[in-house]
């Protein structure tokens, strides 16, 4: 059993205390699930490409001691409730505020998505379950903030999807299964095409490592991070709305799709940068086959959008060998490419990101920096040492124009039933 830190018992016991008060009874199932943090392979993994993420706790730093850890979890307690219907409160801003979903959970045609919004992933994993779910009552909560890259909605599905587990007894023997499960709850009931990254590390996550997802086949590795020592990975929201980010994300996703047809593969997982280089130009540009030519300036968009993908899946690559092999510094300098590629390539950084990452580079001590997530918004992710930690954080208060805040990532356990 890993060690459960005192602030997640602080989490689950104001959670549990609801739960009596709204309910009259005892909670007697409690479980929760993480947040996680990018660490390299963006817009990869609908692209059947690696991805290098990790589960992750607020670590509370003092002189560089590491000294307590704040968790970052989506947190279920509840009961079965002899009835047809579950009635769930959320406590949370993070989770749409406080407020209460009500629905029939057995019988599973009836189950529309509609308001509140956090209700469609609950409803998204009952209809996915495999297993029919007695009705039951819940209270949940959540730590992840919500639209920062840090995948508060798969922590809410794979929270809700381990609670089913828990009620009924029945526990995926495979926990790909569960992530995809989890994956189609977000694509049917919240209408977002994610990739497969975010419920696979929220249910897989393991503490002290980060987790090598090829998106292809789903094969997992787990890369330990303890030799991190004096250097820590450090989350900067930017705290700025990013509006554009759900229409990009799909344009960019239809884009690779196309871009993959034309070229006669799979997937961009199948192409590689000589394809960029002859065929796919030519076969742009100058064929007259049946394919339907676009401006010239159409095709050059695409071609940057192929060259991100193809470079960013040996980037990922490469980084986690680099991890594995205690490099630390060659794994800042592929974030940094990373974080150029997608701003330049791929065009989906904005003024804050790149404002966080550049004011970020320019300490002594910071190995490299990258925005982390779909883009438009949300978080950087920086690898620094642990001494200059304040040094970036003083600065980027003093230097960017928004309102930021700081999570210092410490690698922890994905979803998980707690004893109560
Ligand atoms: P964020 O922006 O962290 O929600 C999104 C996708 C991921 C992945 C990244 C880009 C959702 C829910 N998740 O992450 O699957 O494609 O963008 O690497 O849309
Ligand atoms: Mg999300």
């Amino acid at each position: 059993m890993a060690t459960i830190y005192p602030e997640v018992s602080e989490v689950k016991e104001k959670a549990l205390q609801s739960f009596s008060k709204e309910f009259g009874v005892n909670a007697d199932i409690c479980v929760c699930a993480p947040g996680r943090v990018n660490l390299i392979g963006e817009h990869t993994d609908y692209n059947e490409g690696f991805v290098l993420p990790m589960c992750f706790q607020d670590l509370i730093l003092k002189f560089d001691i590491e000294c307590g850890a704040l968790p970052m979890v989506t947190m279920i307690v509840g009961k079965k409730n002899n009835s047809t219907t579950c009635k769930i409160f959320s406590l949370s801003t993070s989770i749409g505020g406080q407020s209460v979903a009500e629905f029939n959970c057995v019988d599973r045609e009836a189950m529309k998505p509609g308001e509140p919004k956090w209700a469609n992933y609950v409803k998204g994993c009952i209809a996915n379950f495999p297993h029919s779910t007695p009705g039951f009552n819940a209270v949940v909560t959540s730590t992840v903030p919500v639209g920062s890259g840090l995948s508060s909605s798969a922590a809410l599905e794979v929270a809700t999807y381990t609670f089913l587990e828990a009620m009924t007894g029945q526990v995926s023997s495979k926990p790909e299964d569960k992530a995809l499960a989890c994956q189609r709850a977000e694509h049917e009931f919240a209408g977002v095409p994610c990739g497969i990254m975010d419920q696979f590390i929220s249910a897989m996550g393991q503490e002290g490592n980060a987790l090598l997802l090829d998106c292809r086949d789903l094969t997992t590795k787990q890369i330990p991070m303890q030799k991190l020592d004096d250097c820590v990975f450090l989350i900067t929201n930017s705290n700025a709305p990013h509006k554009l980010s759900s229409s990009a994300y799909c344009e960019r996703r239809d884009c690779c799709i196309e871009a993959s047809k034309l070229l006669g593969k799979k997937s961009l997982r199948e192409a590689n940068v000589n394809d960029l280089e002859a065929d796919f130009l030519l076969h742009k540009f100058c064929s007259f086959s049946s394919v339907v030519l676009k401006s010239k300036a159409a095709n050059e968009v695409t071609i940057k959008r192929v060259r991100h993908v193809i470079t960013e899946i040996q980037r990922t690559l490469e980084a986690a060998a680099s991890l594995e092999k205690n490099d630390f510094v060659r794994f800042g300098q592929l974030m940094n490419e990373s974080h150029n590629s997608l701003r330049d390539d791929y065009e989906v950084s904005s003024k804050e990101l790149d404002s966080l990452v550049t004011i970020a580079r320019g300490v002594d001590g910071v190995l490299g920096s990258r925005l982390t997530g779909a883009g438009f918004g949300g978080c950087t992710v920086t690898l620094l040492k642990k001494n200059v930690v304040d040094t970036v954080i003083e600065l980027i208060k003093k230097e960017y124009a928004g309102t930021p805040s700081f999570y210092i990532a410490k690698p922890s356990k994905g979803a998980q039933v707690l004893k109560l």
